[in-house]
């Protein structure tokens, strides 16, 4: 067994716990407190002249994209203020940071003695300055050169039985640019094994969207949620995960939107919004977001979405015409009457029970609905990671059909994205599941047969790497030991690879569980100024509403050794296939425009790519949802039957969900507080309900343990500490990456095959330690 066999895959015995401080959760989100920890964070990270550089640029038409979420940026004016948020500058702060890590760092820690540290620490020891090498049974990662770096990689690629034995991973930073080619340099190696976190984020979103409205993209724009008449938010906490957001929402307040949060929190953001772009935001002042707040049981969104159709039919009735859009319904869409004779046989206390909102609420909601035509449902992994999330959110679709909400301004779909060009990968080819078209593309750019068979997803490549079938792991940025689910066989899996390569920018813990050997390739951020031959090369991204933007960063590297992705795809195609090629792998790096060029000739929508990206606000991909076409199996948009079913949560259990912090991006932690939520320095808590800690005979404060069993293992997370807070009977919320350990790898979603990180059902039992 090698050295690096014995590394932590998490931290099981936290031992610095706890110095925690816990009060009332806030009801508003940014303010003041927003704009003084962004300063805190930039000035901790770098000095004020870089960090007053960076923010600058931030967002801006020349500057580059924000590296945190993929919410889209004003078409027209932006603010002379600053276009970001607290978390876009802790983002920035993370990533342009000035601490950096060398070969000294490595030969002092060794990467069990890293594997020790937590999350927090692991990511604050600063930016990968150089490439680094862990040799079968090394104790310590050592410097290696770029050349030599790649020369490996190519040897255990090229040594492959089969290229199916090589597993890609992308995380949703990467630009078009660099994404366009990875696939590409994956496709003629000669897998589909395109791994990406979309897996186990809004992949059921895609699903869902792709059945029903014939596109698996939202169809909403800025503009439409400034016009709608309400805006539904499910599963989404927008203050933390996009806070910008609040803007837009606020704006559609101004314009007498009802705005309905379902979420079984009450989230800060959701409840109230000081603006601190406003005079009144500056001196405290705060605006009202949700007009109603539905606090649904975890997972009770399908039937609380039943029940207000069900609602709505029975309003129809009492004003024939008025509350359902017939015209759209006979002339657009198809299932109408299965789906109506489904929601009639419904028993309205049943849904009721099973959401957990009173009947008089739904009515009450449905009723102020019951005669909008422009609504708009935004929603994100509250819906997106459970067993029947696609049914979910097809029901959402539902609801957008029965009104005609769809295909016109002030109204429609919008799933909103994690990762900031999450989207853009996924445009640009990085598939698991490559379509026809796509294929056929390739083939006649690149003249090469690029594999059809359909690659391994997030599961089915831990899987594959579990059984010894996926042997060499290469990841273009993120974390993907702590990102997936049930950690400790995740860690098996890796362990058992040959060779693990993560493209990076900050250390992670998947650069400390690795397999027999182990490479490290350090590469710019967003923020950092990419020359490629003296020239100063730009990327471009996809934001959620399907807009094109190019993105240039300002800062200087701050190590010499950093290549950009771009360079390193090009660089190991080269090596990979030794003059074996039918592209021009070399010419790509050297000027991004040749890339553009080739993504245009390849993908519908990217028309004179590289003279639209180049104006202010970049240009809009098509999108036929938005224009009220609907290219699906039966050319019109499909209304779906589902029986609304949630997981069986027994008497002692509890239904958790794993969430977010307001002080990290998902496995990135940037500090140990969840201002919004009333935690100050610590992240090992256990969110219940009142009820639920009693008849536990538990308290405030206890320390417990979380297990669950799933074929027949014991999974087990210790020293969580309870703090009773407002959330339904028998649901629960632990932060996600520390409860990863208790998703089990078989539990996930129909159709989409996304762990169900928000339906984990677990035991808690005191610790005994
Ligand atoms: N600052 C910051 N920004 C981020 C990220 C980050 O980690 N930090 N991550 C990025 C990424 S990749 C993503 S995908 C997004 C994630 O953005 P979100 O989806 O907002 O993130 P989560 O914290 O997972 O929150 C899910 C929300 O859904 C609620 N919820 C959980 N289960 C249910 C349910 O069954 N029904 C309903 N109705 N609600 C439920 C939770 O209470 C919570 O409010 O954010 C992106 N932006
Ligand atoms: N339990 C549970 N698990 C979840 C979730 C959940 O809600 N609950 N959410 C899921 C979701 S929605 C997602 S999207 C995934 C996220 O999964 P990932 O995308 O794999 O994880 P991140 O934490 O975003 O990745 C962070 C790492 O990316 C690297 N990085 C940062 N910027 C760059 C860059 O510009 N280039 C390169 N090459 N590397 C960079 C840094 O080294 C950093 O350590 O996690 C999923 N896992
Ligand atoms: S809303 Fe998202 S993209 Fe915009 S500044 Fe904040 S973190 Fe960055
Ligand atoms: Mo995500």
């Amino acid at each position: 067994m090698s050295e690096n066999n014995h590394n932590h895959p998490n931290e099981e015995n936290p031992e610095k716990f706890s110095d925690i401080k816990v009060s009332k959760a806030e009801t508003y989100a940014a303010g003041i407190p927003a704009v003084l920890v962004s300063a805190q964070h930039i000035l901790e990270s770098m000095d004020a002249v870089r960090g007053f550089k960076a923010l600058n640029q931030l967002n801006t038409f020349h500057g580059y994209d924000c590296p945190g979420c993929a919410w889209p940026d004003p078409d027209d004016e932006r603010s002379p203020v600053a276009e970001y948020c607290e978390n876009g500058a802790k983002a920035v702060a993370e990533e342009a940071t000035t601490d950096l890590i060398w070969e000294d760092f490595f030969a002092l820690h060794s990467v069990e003695q890293l594997s020790q540290l937590d999350d927090y620490h692991i990511g604050k020891s600063g930016r990968i300055a150089r490439p680094m090498y862990l040799p079968e049974n090394g104790t310590h990662y050592e410097p290696i050169s770029w050349k030599n770096a790649f020369v490996k990689i190519a040897e255990k690629l090229n040594a492959l039985e089969s290229p199916d034995e090589a597993i890609f991973y992308t995380s949703g930073r990467t630009s078009n640019e660099a994404a366009f080619l990875y696939q590409l340099f994956i496709r003629e190696y000669g897998t589909n094994n395109m791994a990406d976190c979309n897996n186990m984020c809004h992949k059921g979103s895609a699903v869902a969207l792709e059945d029903t409205l014939g596109i698996g993209k939202g169809s909403v724009t800025l503009e439409d949620l400034y016009e709608a008449e309400a805006i539904i938010i499910m599963g989404q906490n927008p203050g933390t995960n996009h806070p910008r957001m609040l803007s837009a929402l606020k704006k559609a307040r101004e314009n007498d939107a009802m705005i309905i949060a379902v979420n079984p929190l009450k989230e800060a953001g959701l409840q109230n919004f000081g603006d601190p772009q406003s005079f009144k935001g500056m001196l405290g002042g705060t605006v009202e977001i949700a007009t109603d707040y539905l606090q649904v049981k975890i997972n009770g969104d399908m039937a609380l979405m039943q029940a207000i159709a069900k609602f709505w039919f029975q309003f129809e009735a009492e004003n024939p015409g008025q509350v359902l859009d017939h015209k759209f319904i006979t002339e657009e869409t198809h299932g109408f009457e299965e789906f109506k004779t489904h929601i009639l046989a419904q028993d309205l206390e049943a849904l009721s029970k099973q959401c957990g909102i009173p009947l008089s609420q739904i009515k009450a909601v449905a009723d102020k609905l019951k005669f909008k035509n422009k609504i708009i449902i935004c929603w994100a992994m509250g819906l997106t990671q459970h067993k029947n999330s696609v049914k979910t959110i097809k029901e959402a679709v539902n609801l957008i059909l029965m009104k005609g909400s769809i295909g016109k301004p002030g109204a429609g779909t919008c799933p909103v994205r994690g990762h900031s060009n999450v989207q853009g990968d996924r445009t640009m080819g990085l598939y698991e599941k490559p379509e026809d078209w796509f294929l056929e593309n390739l083939e006649k750019v690149y003249n090469f047969v690029p594999p059809k068979k359909y690659g391994y997803d997030v599961v089915d490549s831990i899987n594959a790497m579990h059984k010894g079938e996926g042997k060499v792991f290469f990841g273009m940025g993120g974390n993907f030991l702590s990102a997936t689910p049930d950690t400790k066989y995740t860690a098996e899996a890796l362990r058992n690879c040959q060779l693990t390569v993560h493209v990076s920018t900050k250390l992670n813990r998947s650069h400390l569980v690795t397999g027999k050997e182990a490479i490290i390739l350090p590469t710019y951020g967003r923020s950092d100024q990419d020359f490629q031959e003296g020239i100063q090369q730009f990327v471009s991204t996809e934001n959620s509403m399907g807009v094109v933007q190019r993105s240039q960063g300002n800062l200087s590297p701050m190590s010499k050794h950093l290549l950009s992705e771009v360079a390193i795809v090009c660089h190991l195609a080269k090596e990979v296939f030794a003059g074996k090629t039918k592209v021009n792998w070399m010419s790509y790096h050297k000027n991004y425009d040749l890339i553009r060029e080739d993504i245009e000739k390849v993908i519908p929508g990217f028309e004179n790519y590289n003279e639209r990206v180049r104006q202010d606000a970049g240009f809009y991909l098509p999108n036929t949802a938005r224009k009220g076409t609907f290219p699906t199996d039966t050319s019109k948009a499909n209304f779906s039957v589902s029986i609304a079913d949630v997981p069986e949560v027994k008497e002692n259990e509890l239904l958790m969900m794993t969430i977010r912090s307001h002080d990290q991006f998902n496995t990135t932690i940037y500090g140990m507080n969840d201002r919004y939520r009333g935690i100050k320095d610590e992240r090992r808590v256990i969110f219940m309900n009142e009820n639920d800690i009693e008849k536990r005979g538990l308290k405030k404060l206890d320390v417990v343990d979380l297990y669950n069993f799933h074929d027949d293992k014991e999974r087990v997370a210790r020293k969580f500490l309870v703090i009773p807070y407002s959330i339904p009977e028998q649901c629960c919320a632990t932060y996600f990456p520390e409860t990863n350990v208790l998703v089990p790898i078989k539990s996930v979603a129909d159709e989409s095959n996304t762990p169900t990180s928000k339906s984990v059902i677990i035991e808690v039992r005191k610790s005994s330690e």
